[in-house]
């Protein structure tokens, strides 16, 4: 009886080695789905400022400097307002986070107040940027043109005289790889990525508007009733915008004028910071909706996840051989000592 007993749990061994192993397999393949897993696809953006890309009241530290911003332009600091121009013709003001941003999805807020003596016409608004060059005094909006990066663009005047398929005060955003032109006559209709009506102008409250660039989409979203409620702007997807860009805000006046100010700036990073990018030639802005259809291409992030489930796959296929082959090796060896043990 003792004989039969102990052959019995020796023929069970292997099986006992194989589930083992299964485990073992499994549990390996669970940890390599947590690695692989992207988890900014699943989680929801959460806003934490980064102190380097925020500008809050006092504006000023030590001196007349502002730290990790710089100014230029007619750009006038004041202990309630950073004003990029006046209401007064034919100026342009901006600031810019010195620190360029070191992660690939992130969110801006910023809150600003565009008003003047005009109650018919002013102008010309102001720009959020996020841009590979530093902005400096220029035509679009304050900045130069040809830009590489992102403008959105927070329009008061509508230059084009002709039939409009929009309104005025008008937010607009504009993709550039830095071959085209924002042509400003035409209110860059011709280049532009999305927008929306909104009357963001001549509140006596502040006004805040909130960019958002997360899994390649960009949202816009602006407070202008002043009940701390979002409403929608746009939103753009199939769009991609390289890390280590400069954040910026830019205004002009031409005949028409306004002041343009900016009351904060807060920022946050969406997904974990970059370190050490070496910037590419060819890594340029793209945008799906305005690209010509032989110049699409699919965003950066879109073909990892077929990639990742790739490298999945034959993961998960070494592992099951892995184990058969290994447990199969057991069970014949378990059997030839049985045999020998019997004979
Ligand atoms: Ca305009």
């Amino acid at each position: 009886m003792f004989g039969k007993q102990k052959i019995k749990m020796m023929t069970l061994r292997p099986v006992v080695f194989l589930l083992y192993y299964s485990l073992v397999a499994l549990l390996a393949i669970v940890v390599i789905e947590c690695q692989v897993k992207d988890p900014l696809r699943d989680t929801p953006a959460t806003f934490t400022p980064k102190r380097e890309h925020t500008l809050t009241k006092p504006y000023q530290g030590a001196g007349m400097t502002i730290p990790n911003w710089e100014f230029f332009g007619s750009t006038i600091v004041t202990n309630n307002y950073i004003r990029l121009t006046q209401d007064a013709q034919s100026r342009q003001g901006g600031i810019w986070n010195s620190m360029p941003y070191r992660s690939k999805y992130w969110q801006v807020e910023v809150g600003f107040r565009i008003h003047g003596q005009g109650t018919e016409l002013y102008g010309d608004g102001f720009a959020i940027w996020y841009v590979r060059d530093p902005p400096q005094v220029g035509p679009v909006f304050g900045n130069q043109d040809y830009f590489t990066g992102m403008g959105i663009f927070f329009d008061t005047y509508a230059n084009q005289q002709g039939v409009h398929s929009h309104g005025h005060p008008y937010i607009s955003g504009m993709i550039n790889n830095g071959t085209m032109h924002y042509d400003h006559d035409m209110d860059g209709t011709h280049s532009e990525l999305a927008g929306c009506e909104c009357k963001f102008r001549g509140s006596d409250h502040e006004t805040r508007a909130l960019i958002t660039y997360y899994n390649d989409e960009i949202t816009i979203k602006i407070d202008v009733e002043g009940d701390n409620e979002w409403h929608d702007c746009f939103k753009v997807t199939g769009v991609y915008l390289p890390p280590y860009y400069y954040f910026g805000i830019t205004a002009a006046t031409g005949d028409l004028s306004d002041n343009h100010d900016i009351l904060y700036v807060k920022a946050a990073m969406l997904s974990p910071p970059i370190y050490n990018y070496a910037p590419k030639d060819d890594d340029l802005p793209k945008a799906d909706a305005i690209a010509p259809p032989s110049e699409r291409l699919e965003s950066h992030s879109s073909g990892m996840p077929a990639l990742r489930r790739f490298f999945m796959i034959v993961c998960i296929g070494a592992a099951i051989i892995a184990v058969c082959g290994f447990g199969y090796f057991l069970y014949t060896s378990q059997l030839r000592n049985t045999r020998k043990r019997l004979y």
